[in-house]
């Protein structure tokens, strides 16, 4: 789609695409996930703006004694933002159901999946992030997902250059250029992308069909 130039869109696209961009999202429905300790936590603290989530301490869960740490709604803006946390990714069957049952949670389903990725000099794990999202989700999980890159401001630029050539297969390869550096960009700025994305994938969310 060519959101750039407005006439041109409308020309080019059908009555539908055209309507979307008329209504505006009033509902943004997000999970965090990504590799244990990656900030996943943080950014939904960042995103709600206040302390919703377990920060450097426990692991999310869905299971009932602190599933309330799972699930955060909060009024963002023009939004109605649910977000779900996860446990971070984890080779125990365990962890992967529970990763589901986290997202389960967010029924219908989730509009767009946050993938957090810790930049650092040696990045050498893109391949099995990868496998563990494909594995826990299904390939049709990528066209929902969004990347946010955390410890951006604590690397220097080029390493950060260096960083993102390795994660070519998820950026751009299997989302594109959709992806998130906090503390440089307001965190409004994600909701407004997040949106973008809503309304490109025409509303739809991810469904546990999708997994298939
Ligand atoms: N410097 C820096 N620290 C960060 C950033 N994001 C998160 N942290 C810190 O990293 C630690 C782990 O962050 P969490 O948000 O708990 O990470 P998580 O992915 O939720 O971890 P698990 O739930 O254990 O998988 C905390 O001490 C955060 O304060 C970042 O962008 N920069
Ligand atoms: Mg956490």
């Amino acid at each position: 789609m060519n959101f750039n130039n407005p006439l041109t869109f409308v020309a080019s696209n059908s009555r539908w695409d055209v309507l979307c961009l008329c209504v505006p999202v009033p509902d943004l429905r997000l999970v965090l996930v990504g590799r244990t300790g990656s900030g996943k936590s943080t950014c939904g603290y960042m995103i709600l703006g206040r302390d919703a989530f377990s920060i450097g301490g426990a692991a999310a869960s869905s299971s009932s004694g602190n599933a309330q740490y799972c699930l955060q709604t909060e009024e963002v803006s023009r939004w109605k933002v649910t977000i779900v946390d996860t446990p971070g990714f984890s080779e125990t069957p365990e962890v992967k159901t529970e990763i589901r049952r986290c997202v389960d949670m967010l029924a219908p389903g989730p509009h767009a999946f946050l993938l957090v990725i810790k930049v650092r000099p040696q990045m050498n794990d893109e391949q099995d992030t990868v496998r563990q999202m494909v594995e826990i989700f299904g390939e049709k999980v990528w066209s929902h997902t969004f990347v946010v890159l955390t410890y951006q401001h604590q690397v220097a630029k080029d390493q950060v250059a260096a960083a993102k050539a390795k994660l070519k297969e998820i950026l751009p390869q299997r989302v594109g250029n959709r992806y998130y550096s906090p503390y440089i960009n307001s965190w409004l700025d994600l909701l407004r992308k997040l949106e973008n994305m809503v309304i490109a994938n025409r509303g739809k969310s991810y469904s546990v069909q999708d997994r298939a």
